[in-house]
């Protein structure tokens, strides 16, 4: 029987217990450990850049629904940071930029990214789910969701570790994106984990957080399932029906 959980954690031990779930962080996924072994296809590898553009340019939109949702102005002086490391500011071009020199280190052009013709329904509707969690979520709560980058920095590591030997046909000035990332998202946790650790404090409200946490990592996870059946099996969307990319390519929520 389910016994309630009664007894907050210490705050140590909740944010151990935030930490250990990085145990089903999207790095363990089957198409992660292909992409990181050397086993994928140029065509698996380009359809991961071109899907993963969409949770890019989506990324300051979380965050700039976060900040609206936000009275305090200390939290967003801070929180403004992540918008401006997406989207650009002064001499930096931004993480989105970088994205599309990543898109086209792999041989994609920059229009067909932009225009998100590749993005799979799948992926669509993981990264839309985040993106109006985030609009309707207190923004503790949508601040806590940002903690799978606990995990962040070994998988852009990982990136930068193995790809180039695997991948030499990749020119390595589509690397940045990864590099940017991982002093960002060390900093990026600093904050979030010490909003979630402050805010987060009865036993009910730590079970939540967890909840939310584990949201966030089944977002990721299934965004590399919708890539697995299209580009792994060969089994996108309608593929019975025919061969052609039919699905819709958003409603501009
Ligand atoms: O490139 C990534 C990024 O900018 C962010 C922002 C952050 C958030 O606010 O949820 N999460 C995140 C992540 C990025 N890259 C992912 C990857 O695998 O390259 C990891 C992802 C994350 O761990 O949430």
């Amino acid at each position: 029987m389910n016994v309630a959980v009664r007894t907050p954690m210490t705050r140590a031990n909740f944010e151990r217990a935030l930490r250990a779930k990085g145990e089903f962080y999207h790095i363990h996924h089957p198409y992660h450990r292909a992409m990181y072994s050397g086993r994928c296809t140029p065509e698996q590898i380009r359809g991961w850049v071109a899907n993963r553009y969409y949770y890019q340019v989506n990324i300051p939109r979380k965050d700039a629904a976060i900040m609206a949702n936000c009275a305090d102005a200390e939290v967003r002086r801070l929180w403004l940071q992540r918008v401006l490391d997406h989207d650009g500011h002064g001499g930096d071009q931004g993480g989105i930029e970088a994205w599309l020199s990543l898109a086209e280190a792999v041989g994609l052009r920059r229009e067909e990214v932009i225009d998100q013709r590749h993005v799979l329904p799948g992926v669509r509707f993981a990264v839309d789910a985040y993106l109006n969690f985030a609009r309707r979520a207190s923004w503790q709560e949508a601040a806590c969701s940002s903690l799978t980058e606990l995990f962040a920095p070994a998988i852009h590591q990982s990136r930068l570790d193995s790809w180039p030997q695997h991948y030499p046909w990749i020119d390595s000035e589509g690397y940045t994106y990864f590099r940017k990332r991982l002093s960002e998202a060390r900093r990026d946790v600093e904050h979030g984990l010490t909003i979630t650790l402050d805010h987060f404090i009865t036993a009910a409200q730590q079970q939540r957080a967890l909840e939310i946490l584990q949201f966030k990592l089944d977002i990721l996870w299934s965004m590399l399932d919708a890539l697995t059946m299209a580009y792994v099996h060969q089994t996108p969307p309608y593929h019975t029906v025919t061969d052609q990319p039919v699905w819709h390519r958003g409603l501009g929520l």
